[in-house]
């Protein structure tokens, strides 16, 4: 196995739950780490409660291990306050311990929602400039340049990854293009963690679906190959023809719903 002890935060949340069983392929001992309770260790397992806020319990959580994979955190559009304290917060006290600890590797699970103002016509290639969607994407945005400034300031590699739609099934046009599936994830990991070298690489996060909206050229070094395609649930949806209304900003947007959730200003 490539690592000794990999650390895995968001370990309770909803990718963390389907990636728990899958990481003991590429580490002796994996690290999970929450800020709910997530029960006890199972063979090979360490876990660690923490709040990413706190500055003291993230340095705990990182002493010791090899690589992190970053799912901790808010996953989704609500008010300002909480992803202030884990997605803003919790990335400087995150990268500050990473690079006192002298970790060499970060895989950040950022998210489409870097990008959710491009319209759904356009192609879009890490090269762009980012257009957040909301709060959730601004800080997403944040933990991107966050880490692109300790790789260019103290050589600390990230690969951000833009997760698109990782659940069991799409049943949208939006999720269709936009499906990972769980497979290609943990082999997108796994390229992330092994390549040699990686310095600050944004990749997407996406099977290989008919009419993505994402480019990865600028990610070929990470020699990921999808090997799935939303295309085994095609014949599930319906057949089209039923178009939007003209002002709906769900479908013009490759943000989706997102664009109807805020932003949530407390008033
Ligand atoms: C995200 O960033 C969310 O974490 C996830 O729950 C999905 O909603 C996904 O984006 C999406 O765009 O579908």
């Amino acid at each position: 196995k490539p690592f000794k002890r990999i650390l895995l935060t968001g370990a309770g949340g909803n990718l963390g739950r389907r990636l728990r069983e899958r990481l003991n392929a590429f580490s002796d001992i994996v690290r999970l780490a929450d800020v709910a309770d997530i029960g006890p260790a199972g063979p090979g397992e360490e876990v660690v409660q923490c709040d990413l806020a706190d500055r003291e319990s993230v340095m705990r959580m990182c002493e010791g291990v090899d690589a992190i994979l970053h799912f901790g955190g808010v996953s989704t559009e609500v008010e300002f306050a909480p992803i202030m304290q884990a997605n803003l917060l919790g990335l400087v006290n995150l990268y500050e311990a990473v690079h006192k600890l002298g970790i060499r590797r970060v895989v950040f699970a950022s998210s489409n929602h870097t990008m959710g103002m491009y319209e759904t016509t356009e192609l879009v290639d890490a090269s762009m400039p980012p257009r957040p969607d909301g709060y959730y994407g601004l800080s997403k945005v944040w933990g991107e340049s966050l880490s692109r400034f300790y790789w260019d300031r103290f050589g600390v590699e990230t690969v951000c990854i833009r997760i698109g739609y990782c659940f069991p099934e799409p049943t949208t046009h939006r999720q269709m293009v936009t499906w990972l599936s769980l497979d290609d994830l943990v082999e997108l990991l796994h390229r992330s963690l092994v390549t040699p070298r990686v310095g600050h690489t944004v990749t997407f996060g996406v099977s290989d679906n008919p009419g993505r909206w994402w480019d990865d050229r600028h990610a070929r070094h990470l020699c990921f190959r999808p090997k799935d395609s939303s295309a085994q649930f095609a014949h599930k949806l319906p057949a089209g023809g039923d178009y939007p209304p003209a002002d709906d900003l769900t479908t013009l947007h490759q943000g989706g719903p997102f664009l109807n959730m805020g932003p949530k200003y407390p008033s």
